[in-house]
């Protein structure tokens, strides 16, 4: 039984992890609007959100005969959003209702916040050399402001060198079966990005390679040490018919993103983006156990909780 993280308020180990999440924020923030990023105000409630290729249970509310949905993630708004601002980004609450399961990872929260950004007309390429560069100026600012902090949590944390480490989905896969991404989290020292995802791991908005037909032009980014999955992201089918077929090739109905597919059909921007959960950063940098203990108020799979 998972313990009841929410009636711990006053642990020590919270207080400090929250006080490093603190600056993650503030560092992550600085960073990307020194590279010219404008900061919006996440979504919450939506007709259309992420399909997700994972099972994740309906969070839906009715309004005037209405149905909104809530945020999985804000992947079509930020797509929408490049019709505004040419980079963009938020810390957008996600509420995925994840199977009871998943209680015990130590890595799932059914709320959590992503930084999610989107970058019009970036490649897949540029979008992870910015990843890297916004995720090494989060642990200099943190090594540099949380000294205190770091110390408590016995974390020496060293920064990792670049370019990271790449591994093909394929090639994983082949060697450790479903669970590779965290046996090589386990295996791995320093951080490393899975490329050459097939087509039907992901989402129909993940972009198919035209080069290489069932690859896409995507990528996950891994903690070491066995803190798993960090990051997703990658290029956007943006193009109406494209979009139209993989919603199709995927068995959803294009009637289900009507109000989307209204912008896809009168033009986006091409875009590369992604989406880094802010509790599992701050569980690697804090070295903690649980991710419960990276917020005030954790929402475990299939348990109550304020
Ligand atoms: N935020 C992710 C992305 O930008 C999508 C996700 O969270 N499913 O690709």
């Amino acid at each position: 039984m998972v313990e009841k993280y929410h009636l711990n308020m006053n642990s020590e180990i919270r207080r400090k992890a929250l006080i490093v999440q603190s600056e993650i924020l503030r560092a992550a923030g600085d960073f990307l609007r020194g590279e010219g990023f404008i900061e919006i105000l996440p979504v919450i409630i939506s007709p259309i959100t992420d399909p997700l290729r994972h099972a994740t249970g309906k969070a839906e509310i009715e309004y005037y005969g209405h149905k909104y949905q809530l945020t999985r993630s804000m992947i079509f708004h930020k797509q929408i959003a490049l019709l505004s601002h040419d980079k963009i980004f938020a810390f957008s609450p996600n509420i995925r209702l994840e199977p009871i399961e998943l209680a015990d990872t130590g890595r799932h929260l059914i709320e959590f916040t992503q930084l999610d950004l989107e970058v019009k007309d970036a490649t897949c390429e540029a979008i992870m050399e910015l990843g890297e560069n916004l995720f090494l100026y989060v642990l200099k600012q943190v090594k540099e402001h949380c000294q205190k902090e770091l110390e408590f949590f016995n974390r020496d944390l060293s920064i990792p060198n670049t370019p990271f480490e790449k591994i093909e989905y394929r090639e994983a896969y082949e060697k450790y079966a479903a669970n590779f991404e965290i046996v090589l989290s386990q295996e791995h020292k320093e951080p490393f990005w899975i490329i050459d995802i097939p087509i039907e791991a992901r989402e129909f908005y993940d972009r198919e390679d035209p080069k290489r037909p069932g690859i896409l032009r995507d990528m996950d980014l891994v903690y070491p040490e066995g803190y798993g999955e960090a990051l997703s992201g990658g290029e956007r089918e943006h193009i109406y018919d494209r979009v139209i077929d993989r919603i199709k090739k995927f068995g959803l109905q294009p009637s289900d993103f009507k109000l989307y597919l209204e912008f896809v059909k009168r033009g986006i921007p091409a875009s590369a983006g992604f989406g880094i959960g802010i509790e599992r950063l701050t569980r690697f940098v804090c070295g903690l156990k649980r991710i419960e203990e990276a917020t005030l108020f954790p929402k475990v799979p299939g348990q109550l909780s304020l």
